[in-house]
């Protein structure tokens, strides 16, 4: 019973495989799922399940930063994901919201939690200003559409890191900082969902 009531933490995306896999090294009481559309990506990851989508949209080769087809990805690969998800207590994303999956993939799974009736969160990441435009519309579409969904959300922005590293030391600390940061945000979410889930045992 215990088990199958656990929260589960899915990162989607590059990113998001990133920040779960790091999650799961410090938090234990959570399972874990590393969720994207880019097979190569998945097999760098060490620690935590993978769970590739999509392969029949994107060849395996990730969302190449659209949006669409990450939501493809998602959709297309439904009913292994409603089958991954099903019986854990809440479910917590972890994406960069610039990406094709980290965004598209990020809102076609939350929305199918919901209509699963299972409490969901987001922790999102908000590109560099240097990655562009398309890195930029996808994250803010992403958080428009997670805001229109009423969804808990906390947003760090890779921007920030670069004032450490002009603080503090490399790009590399910036980038663990904020990956920390990120974590125990999560794992706060975490929390407040449990706390806002009834208990059924
Ligand atoms: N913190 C952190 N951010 C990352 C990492 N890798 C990529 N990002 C950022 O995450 C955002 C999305 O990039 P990816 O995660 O590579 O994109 P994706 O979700 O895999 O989407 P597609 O590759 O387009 O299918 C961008 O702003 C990247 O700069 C990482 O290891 N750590
Ligand atoms: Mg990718």
């Amino acid at each position: 019973m215990e088990e199958i009531t656990r929260s589960l933490v899915i990162g989607v995306g590059g990113a998001g495989g990133v920040l779960a896999t790091r999650m799961a090294g410090t938090f234990e009481q959570a399972n874990y799922l590393a969720m994207d559309s880019d097979a190569k990506a998945l097999a760098r990851l060490g620690r935590i399940p993978t769970f590739p989508i999509g392969a029949r949209v994107t060849g395996g080769h990730g969302a190449k930063r659209s949006m669409d087809l990450g939501r493809l990805a998602l959709r297309s690969s439904l009913k292994d994901v409603q089958s991954a998800c099903r019986g854990h207590e809440s479910v917590l994303l972890l994406a960069g919201l610039a990406g094709g999956t980290g965004s598209g993939a990020t809102l076609e799974l939350a929305d199918e939690l919901l209509r699963m009736g299972t409490p969901v969160g987001v922790v999102g990441v908000r590109p560099f200003d240097f990655e562009g435009e398309k890195a930029r519309m996808n994250s803010e579409h992403a958080l428009e559409q997670l805001s229109i969904m009423g969804l808990p959300k906390v947003v760090l922005g890779l921007n920030e890191t670069l004032d450490l590293e002009t603080s503090k030391g490399s790009l590399f600390d910036g980038m663990t900082n904020l990956e920390e940061r990120a974590v125990h945000k999560a794992m706060e979410m975490l929390r407040d969902l449990r706390a806002a889930t009834p208990r059924t045992w």
